[in-house]
């Protein structure tokens, strides 16, 4: 991966962000895509749409759960695939600034997340399912994808115009054009004009030369993904490294859907802990969605979830926030690792009353062990290459994943089986590990 501009370093440091999910369609309570799901009648959406006044919408109070969250930055939907702008776009009045809420959500959603000192992140759906051209071949109507082009590009410049400092502007919707098509380059550059140091993401169009790849051709591209333009990739539901650019996991909180869907199926905490775990330990962010209601509420399920992942970075941030790729060697039995340098963060899917970790692999000394919840040293024991980690607290005494801090004396080694994981490598390295074989009578 290049080196990360100055300007993009927040990034990395920040580790976990809060995407939002907003909407019209929140009033359906079916997800963020029930028009083309339910085939829904356009006019008839439309005119809920236009009737939307979410009274209860308080974007001081969404950054407030943002904070209590542990969240470091938030993404906000200001127009999905629906085509309704939660901004004061001069561009069309299916607006909620022109329509019956008659706010600038946007704009409040900007005033209030900066103040609480997070960063500023926009989604905008290239999408609008409105619009003729966007399902129609371009060579179909040139003269009306032309028209529709212009106003998506002239959207996006409004929303990085008119809304000040924009940390990351989230695309979305790209397919099923190419990012010539779009003129995605052109947008970027047009971008970075109006802001040199935002962060943009990947999702500008698939190549017109890739678009006859496989799907599988690189697992962390999706469709509508470009493999060039973008400082950011995006996995969706997935937690795959990308190894050419920064990247944040887009997960969902609920089961499935990304918009508002009362009645379904939370993710359990321990499963958006080891989202967070595992995308800090592969070395990226995670996007952790929610949707809030059609009055504006955020969830309370949404709350209680995400203020127990809040509490244990309190304790146990320096283990996630501003680490590096720290999947050393093969943990899958205990947890998860992260890195800053040369020393290793534990991360403990669970605390088995043991007492101990093993840690077989680790070649290099370890100078210090500390569980941080308590910030409480640990004992470190060392026979035959096998270092061992004892005094860990039982279960009970500790909140949360418990995570330890292993100071390393120099740089982090591994004995040389542990290089490879287990199915990888050579396996004549394991030999010597072995009792004996068949003809000798052991089996
Ligand atoms: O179609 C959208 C979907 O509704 C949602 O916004 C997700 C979030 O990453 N993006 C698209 C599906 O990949």
């Amino acid at each position: 991966m290049s080196t990360i501009p100055a300007e993009h370093a927040w990034f990395p440091q920040a580790r976990y962000g809060m995407f939002i999910h907003w909407g019209p369609y929140s009033q359906y309570g079916r997800g963020e895509q029930v028009l083309f799901r339910d085939k829904l009648d356009q006019a008839e959406y439309a005119k809920m749409a236009k009737q939307w006044n979410p009274q209860a919408f308080d974007a001081t109070e969404w950054a407030k759960v943002a904070l209590e969250g542990g969240f470091k930055y938030a993404v906000l939907t200001t127009r999905h695939h629906d085509g309704y702008c939660l901004w004061d776009s001069k561009l069309t009045d299916y607006t909620s600034v022109k329509q019956a809420a008659g706010r600038d959500f946007v704009h409040e959603y900007v005033e209030a997340f900066r103040e609480a000192g997070l960063r500023i992140g926009l989604y905008y759906s290239l999408a609008d399912w409105r619009i003729k051209a966007y399902w129609n071949d371009v060579a179909a109507d040139p003269k009306a994808w032309d028209a529709f082009r212009q106003y998506v590009h002239g959207q996006v410049r409004e929303l990085l115009t008119d809304y000040g400092q924009v940390d990351e502007f989230w695309f979305d919707g790209a397919w099923p054009h190419t990012q010539e098509e779009w003129q995605s380059e052109k947008l970027v550059t047009m971008m970075r004009d109006l802001q040199p140091a935002i962060l943009i993401n990947n999702r500008l169009g698939v190549r017109k030369k890739d678009m006859n790849h496989p799907k599988d051709h690189s697992p962390v591209e999706d469709v509508g993904t470009s493999r060039e333009l973008g400082d950011i990739g995006t996995p969706e539901h997935q937690i795959v490294a990308d190894p050419n650019r920064m990247w944040e996991s887009c997960q969902v909180s609920t089961h499935r859907l990304w918009g508002h869907t009362p009645g379904e199926h939370w993710r359990t905490v321990p499963v958006l802990m080891d989202m967070l775990c595992e995308a800090a330990s592969k070395g990226g962010n995670l996007l952790l969605n929610v949707g809030p209601d059609a009055t504006g509420r955020i969830p309370d399920a949404f709350k209680e979830r995400s203020r127990a992942i809040g509490r244990w970075l309190e304790t146990c941030g320096e283990a996630i926030y501003g680490t590096q790729h720290g999947d050393v060697f093969d943990f899958v039995i205990h947890g998860y690792q992260t890195r800053r340098e040369n020393t290793l963060y534990l991360i403990l899917r669970f605390n088995d009353g043991s007492g101990e970790i093993r840690l077989p692999a680790l070649k290099t000394q370890l100078k210090a062990a500390t569980l941080l919840q308590g910030d409480l040293p640990l004992k470190i024991e060392s026979s035959n290459g096998v270092t061992t980690i004892t005094g860990l607290p039982s279960p009970a005494e500790i909140e949360g994943y418990p995570v330890i801090r292993a100071e390393c004396d120099g740089l982090i080694e591994l004995h040389p089986w542990a290089k490879d994981r287990l199915w990888c490598g050579d396996p004549k390295r394991m030999l010597d590990w072995t009792t004996g074989d068949a003809s000798a009578g052991l089996t």
